[in-house]
């Protein structure tokens, strides 16, 4: 594990008002990050749930033309697969217990709120209507792209929005269709094309969770698919993705990315962990280095205990000279940052 020099919650969720007064707030989490003006400003996913409960139904609120919705699902029609996710037994269809949208929040120093504005992004149309999760912020020129996943009846997939000013938003779509999230875009073109990390999940397991690369002329049409990492250690062999979108450091591109451990309980999540890659500058498809251990895990109580336990989920980096501001979604329920040594991670990333 590397030496983390300050651990701190930013953000929970009675520090932001609910978007409904019919809904509650239940997560403040996995917040994108970007530096504007100098200041650090969070993107943060903002879980509700349905405040009414009718006993003997589980509450599945949703988006839908005109507003908030909300539907009822008997406890006996439904399989509860875990506090997050519901199975219908007559469809087997998927559905979530909340739903979420995105928030600006100004943190200074990116180590506590300063002010919490009422700009949101909220679900808009159907490909959104069980919410919009788990964004990415990479800065390209002057633009603030933001990739953010979008959870609907169609599945889960990944979209595009950009903005200059983190007041108004333009939305470009569905980047990549369903199931695909945790796409992160590189700060600059490579060979002339820009770059993602995505993380398709296939229905058939043929290898272990896998991240990929794609290739684009215009962030519109991607390409050149090709897998990039397999999970390899017992900590990373339920689920993969990309977490910080990558950043340069000496020597390539630096990633973080999350891993989760596979347990033999059904309705236990497991414990979600984090570690790094060292991607060749010019062709990143090369992973020249990686961390043979997590660099981080749950470990303090607001990452050990929340909606989900024992989760600490990376999305985004402040660099300040030599020390790297992490921020990450924790339980599932919170925003933390820890901070690290950049020399120190990149004296554990190792040739495997
Ligand atoms: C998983 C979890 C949830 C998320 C859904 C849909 O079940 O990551 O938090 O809401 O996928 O993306």
């Amino acid at each position: 594990m590397l030496k983390r020099l300050v651990t701190q919650c930013v953000v929970r969720p009675e520090d932001i008002p609910s978007s409904d007064e019919r809904l509650e707030v239940i997560g403040t989490f996995n917040p994108a990050v970007a530096m504007v003006d100098g200041e650090v400003v969070l993107l943060v996913r903002v879980a509700e749930a349905w405040l009414e409960r009718r006993p003997g139904y589980h509450s599945v609120p949703r988006y839908i033309p005109g507003g908030l919705d909300v539907e009822w699902l008997a406890e006996d029609e439904v399989h509860y697969i875990d506090p997050r996710v519901l199975h219908t037994k007559a469809t087997a269809l998927t559905r979530l217990t909340f739903v979420s949208h995105l928030r600006v929040i100004h943190c200074g120093d990116g180590r506590q709120i300063e002010r919490v504005d009422d700009v949101t992004l909220m679900p808009e149309c159907q490909e959104e209507e069980f919410g919009i999760e788990d964004p990415r912020i990479t800065k390209i020129g002057d633009v603030y792209y933001i990739t953010y996943v979008a959870v609907s009846r169609h599945g889960v997939a990944t979209a595009l929005a950009s903005t200059d000013d983190f007041r108004t938003f333009r939305r470009h779509g569905i980047m990549f269709p369903p199931q695909n999230k945790d796409v992160l875009l590189f700060p600059e073109t490579i060979n002339g094309e820009y770059v993602a990390l995505h993380r398709p999940d296939p229905s058939a397991h043929f290898s272990p969770p896998e991240m990929w690369l794609a290739w684009s002329p215009d962030l519109v049409h991607w390409g050149k698919h090709e897998p990039l990492h397999s999970a390899g250690g017992t900590w990373e062999m339920s689920r993969i993705g990309g977490g910080i979108p990558p950043f340069r450091v000496e020597g390539g591109w630096l990633e973080i990315y999350h891993g989760n451990t596979k347990s033999s309980d059904v309705h236990d999540v497991g414990t979600y962990s984090a570690a790094a890659l060292l991607l060749d500058e010019h062709n990143p498809r090369r992973v020249l280095k990686r961390t043979p251990s997590p660099i981080m895990i749950p470990e303090v109580d607001f990452e050990r205990r929340g909606f989900i336990h024992n989760v600490v989920f990376p999305t985004g980096v402040v660099e300040r000279d030599d020390v790297l501001q992490v921020h990450y979604g924790a339980a599932d329920t919170y925003c933390g940052v820890v901070e690290f040594s950049k020399t120190e991670l990149l004296a554990a990333l190792q040739t495997m």
